[in-house]
């Protein structure tokens, strides 16, 4: 850990994402010496390839404007690098390297043949007109299309990137490499997308916090559940929960969020976000009965049974977890990628809680871009139904594998430790059969 926060200085990020996996895998490391012997920990805390470059486009008054582009190519061992691509103006080599490394153990825990990558931009779309999104993707996929391709990188949208950035980067590949194959995923359906993807990572969270909640004797049903963000995630992880019998209470944004004592009416949410690209705070002008507050941290003061993070990393420290579980909350499952300080992760382990991170309950979404790749290797296309049935059968299987490692490591009922350690042992195990490279 010393030498990781020696070589990778000023990225609190990938530090807390790098100290969560070291302890949990302290039982396997002194089980299996030749771990060690390898120096697989040494390599698997070093992406295998960083790609930083500028990405310069035009803005509707005609001025030039200068964003960085990253690409950070992890670990290839078990598949080609797999996932997405965040447009934030937080981004920066750390928040990319943090989600990257994440990105490897959740790759492996779907069981699909995916290695572990990240990437993106400090470019921000909001309040940008379309022409300036296409004009910003198409730069930024010039410089990218270099490094990817559909058997070595395959990205796919995170916070910032749906549909309309997919399909701009995708024009912009297909242009300059005059090939048309499964180079990104999320793609829209009429030019090689897989039905259910957009909804997979939402739905795919429910399947796995049924899983979880069935396991003590509990399900969704009649429960009260509070949702942070309102972006992809969050709007699928709303209609999931609401059809599995839940009532969810609160959505946010970076701005606010709102308290809907009668249930979120997910339609106006919906053409809010997905279609006109607004605030959330305009959802009380539909649902007058609603609550809006400004400044999205009080959120977690709401009581809740289960709390399902679906915005951004850690949007839950140790004072919101406290608030949390004096409210008698359950089950917290994270929806976005390290929601959860390190501090509040322990409290909710501590104080019995069940708790899904990251790792496992968000796998749905890559899991799904797995079976669009899939999808474009065979040439053919799923129904919703069969790509929804396979989501859930994953999610399924991620639970009882990661529930399983807990146990066989003597830490049950510790699913970041289960996630962690089941996620390593296949990444390790190919590193080891490929030899030092
Ligand atoms: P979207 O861009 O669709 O939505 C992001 C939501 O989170 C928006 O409501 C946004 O509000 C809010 N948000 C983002 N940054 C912040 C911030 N700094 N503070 C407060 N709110 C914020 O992204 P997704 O729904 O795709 O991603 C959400 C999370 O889920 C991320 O952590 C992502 O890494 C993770 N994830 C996404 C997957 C996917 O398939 N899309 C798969 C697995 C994980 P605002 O509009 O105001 O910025
Ligand atoms: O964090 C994630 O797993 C994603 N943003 C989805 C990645 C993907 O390749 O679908």
């Amino acid at each position: 850990m010393e030498r990781v926060i020696k070589r990778n200085p000023n990225e609190p990020e990938f530090h807390q994402a790098v100290l969560e996996v070291l302890e949990s895998i302290e039982p396997v490391v002194e089980k299996r010496p030749e771990l060690i012997e390898n120096g697989i920990l040494e390599r698997i805390v070093e992406p295998e390839r960083i790609i930083k470059f500028r990405v310069p486009w035009i803005d509707d008054s005609g001025k030039v404007q200068v964003n960085r582009g990253f690409r950070i190519q992890f670990n290839s061992a078990i598949g080609p690098y797999k996932g997405g691509l965040r447009f934030h103006p937080s981004v920066y080599e750390g928040i990319i390297k943090f989600l990257g490394f994440e990105q490897i153990f959740k790759n492996s825990l779907t069981g699909l043949p995916i290695g572990g990558g990240k990437g993106g931009s400090d470019f921000d779309p909001k309040g940008k007109s379309d022409r300036e999104v296409m004009h910003f993707c198409q730069s930024f996929m010039t410089e990218l299309c270099k490094h990817i391709g559909a058997d070595t990188d395959v990205p796919a949208g995170d916070i910032g990137v749906g549909g309309r950035e997919i399909g701009y980067m995708y024009g912009q590949y297909k242009r300059l490499r005059n090939e048309f194959t499964g180079v990104l995923t999320g793609k829209g359906i009429p030019y090689g997308g897989s039905l259910a993807r957009t909804e997979a990572t939402g739905y795919g969270l429910c399947y796995f916090t049924e899983e979880m909640l069935n396991y003590k004797g509990y399900s969704f049903k009649d429960k009260t559940v509070v949702i942070s963000g309102s972006g992809n995630v969050a709007i699928y992880a709303c209609q999931k929960a609401t059809e599995l019998g839940a009532k969810v209470v609160t959505m946010s944004d970076s701005n606010g969020y709102v308290y809907d004592a009668e249930g979120i009416d997910l339609d106006v949410v919906k053409q809010l976000k997905e279609v006109e690209r607004k605030r959330i705070s305009e959802y009380v002008k539909f649902r007058p009965n609603a609550v809006y507050t400004e400044g999205s941290k009080n959120i977690w003061d709401t009581k809740c049974d289960i709390a399902l993070p679906c915005a951004t990393q850690n949007e839950i420290d140790e004072e919101s977890a406290k608030k949390l579980i004096a409210n008698g909350c359950i089950a917290v499952s994270e929806g976005a990628n390290m929601p959860c300080t390190l501090e509040a992760t322990e409290l909710f382990i501590q104080n019995g809680l069940l708790f899904g991170p990251a790792k496992a309950a968000n796998a749905g979404g890559v899991a799904t871009s797995a079976l669009e790749m899939c999808q474009n290797s065979i040439r053919y296309s799923w129904t919703f139904e069969e790509v929804d049935a396979k989501l859930k059968n994953i999610m399924v299987n991620i639970f009882a594998n990661i529930s399983k490692a807990a146990k066989e490591y003597g830490r049950e009922d510790n699913f970041v430790a289960g996630a962690n350690i089941a996620g390593f042992l296949k990444v390790a195990d190919a590193m080891l059969a490929q030899g030092v490279v």
